[in-house]
């Protein structure tokens, strides 16, 4: 089991994360490293030591950002793959076995609420697409939750021009062309490649998202044969899409050997293309988490686990849908359910 942290400014610090039962692995990335620039042996070292110096392991990076220029398949990505495949090397060189990346075009993670009230008095992450469709991109990511200073006007508007002349399959066909480029070098390192699904699993302000349901990750895994080529099998973003079904997914998934990371969340849907986030449990939300634990079990899956995204409770105050509490029930929770189906 393990937990992401985001570095020496996040409120939750690795001697909390320390005494969440079960917990021996991190989840964390060089957060101040340019996009596109290689990351250096001597800052993973340095990472991985603050780690290690707690009592825990760096066990996942997540996530070395992609450029833009590879999604696009714009000139100079060949050094920008090259730069990606040498940071994965280093990865490699410090014996971390799994990289979560993702291939969403500009905006990571999408959500038009970052503290919704449930009924219970916590705080969640929601989505919903509608009010997606009043939001005003013209200043730039200003008045998106989240993204307070990702772009300015100019270079978001431009980036959406580019988009726009990217269909689906240039996106893959993208896709392909880097996992070409960067699969013989996580093989050589030892590094097991997990793309993120798209979250949500459908396109936001006209952007193509591809990594979205079970077809999607099949056709992933086949882009380049290798077992280094997996996924990240993320549940609260395959679960936004009632297509999705997970269990099934994880198992056909798992058969292969390619799951290699689990992110483990759960969200109730609302509406068509509307959700929120909720306690991990099966009981609150649209997730079936018994039923994907049980197809990673059955499948054998014996990779990293985390709980993703947590509520706000108990008056915390911190990174939105990253804070301590939830996320430790979550950790719990999911090893319990885990605990049971090893009996
Ligand atoms: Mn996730």
């Amino acid at each position: 089991m393990t937990f992401r942290w985001f570095g020496a400014d996040d409120p939750v610090s690795l001697r909390h994360i320390r005494q969440i039962p079960g917990v021996r692995g991190v989840v964390s990335a060089l957060y101040d490293v340019p996009v596109g620039d290689i990351w250096s042996r001597d800052n993973l070292d340095q990472l991985a030591g603050s780690i290690d110096a707690e009592g825990l392991e760096l066990a996942v990076i997540e996530s070395i950002p992609v450029h833009e220029d590879i999604k696009l398949g714009r000139s100079g990505r060949d050094r920008l793959a090259d730069q990606y495949a040498e940071s994965i090397g280093s990865i490699g060189e410090i014996g971390v076995p799994v990289l979560c990346y993702n291939f969403m075009p500009v905006f990571d993670w999408m959500r038009t609420d970052l503290s919704m009230r449930l009924p219970d008095g916590s705080f969640a992450l929601a989505y919903d697409d509608e009010v997606l469709a009043r939001m005003d991109l013209s200043k730039g990511t200003g008045d998106l939750p989240g993204w307070a200073t990702a772009y300015d006007s100019a270079t978001l508007a431009g980036l959406l021009d580019a988009y726009s002349r990217v269909s689906e399959e240039q996106l893959w066909d993208n896709l392909a062309w880097f996992l070409e480029r960067i699969t013989p070098a996580a093989e050589s390192a030892g590094v097991k490649l997990a793309i993120h699904p798209d979250d949500p699993p459908w396109p936001v302000f006209g952007l193509p998202r591809i990594i979205t349901s079970g077809p999607a990750l099949e056709k992933l895994v086949g882009l380049v044969d290798s077992p280094a080529n997996g996924v990240t099998f993320c549940t609260g973003s395959l679960g936004a899409h009632e297509a999705n079904d997970l269990p099934a997914m994880a198992r056909r998934l798992g058969e292969k050997g390619r799951i290699h990371f689990a992110h483990c969340r759960n969200v109730k849907r609302t509406g068509p293309r509307a959700f929120h986030e909720v306690a991990h449990l099966a009981g609150d939300g649209d997730v079936d988490m018994h039923g994907v634990l049980t197809a990673l079990r059955d499948t054998g899956f014996d990779g990293p686990m985390r709980p993703d995204h947590g509520r706000m409770i108990w008056d915390e105050r911190g990174r939105p849908g990253y804070g301590l509490y939830d996320r430790a029930l979550g950790a719990t929770y999911l090893q319990g359910l885990w605990e049971g189906l090893s009996i």
